[in-house]
């Protein structure tokens, strides 16, 4: 089963003609893993080993304006600038659209904006391909259910499964060849005090793309092994933690996820890390402050920034010991 054959199952008889918007709008949320995906058991499909658990960071994403294109070829701005059609960010995104057209050959304009950096470990590709995926619904009146639009944006990009949704989210990992049980779906939960900092060390392009890194991992990390009991574990905790709003549980279970996932990494031969001097600093200092008695945890994805957790009532003693922090209120 190949990606073409998902869309086709999934899309049914629906036509690729815009029924009644000549432009389809949409915005998706990036989101950040308190349990991360790391890992493929299917490449192509981009299943995963295991389940996922993130939560979406509000007006953080990626707002998308989608119409049919007069020219010959498709057409990209992103944050009002012409995207070069030769880039990987392009290319990427033309093959997914690729899955999306008709036989005589549509093309798209699409008009982007992102609020996070691209490639910086921000989950800009989660926010990007929901977002795309969502515009498409809504330019061809599709009125697909939101399961479906998940498994197609995990076709894009597996953690854009997860950008369909605010709040928490969990990503069930599925056992079937074709991942039509691999898809993403919202935990109901309110948590108004819950607050996450962003700390951007390098917006610039990473050194390996996830991609690599987790095929890497999985290839030749000793470690490895271990990682699906831990994330049996970690989820189990998460969920309960979500569930009685218990802040400690959520913030160490987090940020101990986070550390086994990159030390993965570490055994993986040529080894990969994402840490910059500053990530480790910075993190010895979380941990210095929280030994003081600041309820504080981070969580660290494929970059070297950190992405703080905590509660609102210590907003006050983040933004003094990182006055850099971008304060996001997920609910
Ligand atoms: C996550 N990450 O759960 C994990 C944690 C990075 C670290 O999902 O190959 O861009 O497109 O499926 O989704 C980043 O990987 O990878 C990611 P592909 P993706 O958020």
């Amino acid at each position: 089963m190949n990606k073409a054959d998902v869309v086709k199952s999934v899309l049914g008889s629906r036509s690729n003609i815009p029924q009644k918007n000549t432009v389809g709008q949409a915005f998706a949320p990036t989101n950040i893993a308190l349990c991360k995906y790391w890992g493929k058991r299917n490449q192509v499909l981009n299943l995963p080993v295991t389940s996922s658990l993130s939560i979406s960071l509000g007006n953080k994403g990626a707002s998308v304006e989608l119409t049919l294109s007069a020219e010959k070829h498709d057409v990209f701005t992103l944050n009002n600038e012409q995207v070069d059609m030769s880039s990987g960010f392009a290319k990427r995104l033309i093959a997914f659209l690729d899955l999306f057209r008709t036989e005589e050959k549509q093309y798209f304009s699409a008009v982007i904006h992102s609020t996070v950096p691209i490639a910086a470990g921000l989950a800009s590709s989660a926010c990007g391909f929901a977002s795309i995926v969502k515009a498409l619904n809504d330019l061809f009146g599709w009125q697909l259910a939101e399961r479906e639009l998940s498994i197609l944006a995990r076709l894009g990009s597996g953690s854009a499964s997860r950008s369909i949704w605010q709040g928490f989210v969990e990503w069930h990992a599925g056992v079937s060849a074709d991942g039509m049980d691999s898809f993403a779906e919202p935990i109901t939960s309110m948590w108004s005090d819950l607050r996450i900092g962003l700390l951007i060390m390098d917006a610039g392009k990473k050194a390996i793309s996830s991609r690599e890194a987790m095929q890497r991992t999985v290839e030749t990390s000793s470690l490895y092994t271990a990682w699906p009991t831990q994330v049996e574990h970690d989820l189990r905790l998460i969920k309960e933690a979500i569930q009685n709003q218990d802040f400690h549980l959520l913030g160490q279970t987090a940020e101990a996820n986070a550390m086994a996932m990159h030390a993965t990494m570490l055994s993986a031969w040529p080894p990969i890390t994402y840490a910059l001097p500053e990530t480790l600093t910075t993190m010895q200092t979380i941990w210095r402050l929280r030994k003081e008695g600041l309820p504080l945890y981070f969580t660290q994805d494929a970059g070297p920034n950190l992405k703080l957790l905590f509660q609102a009532k210590d907003e006050k003693q983040v933004r003094a010991a990182f006055p850099s922090v971008d304060i996001v209120t997920p609910f």
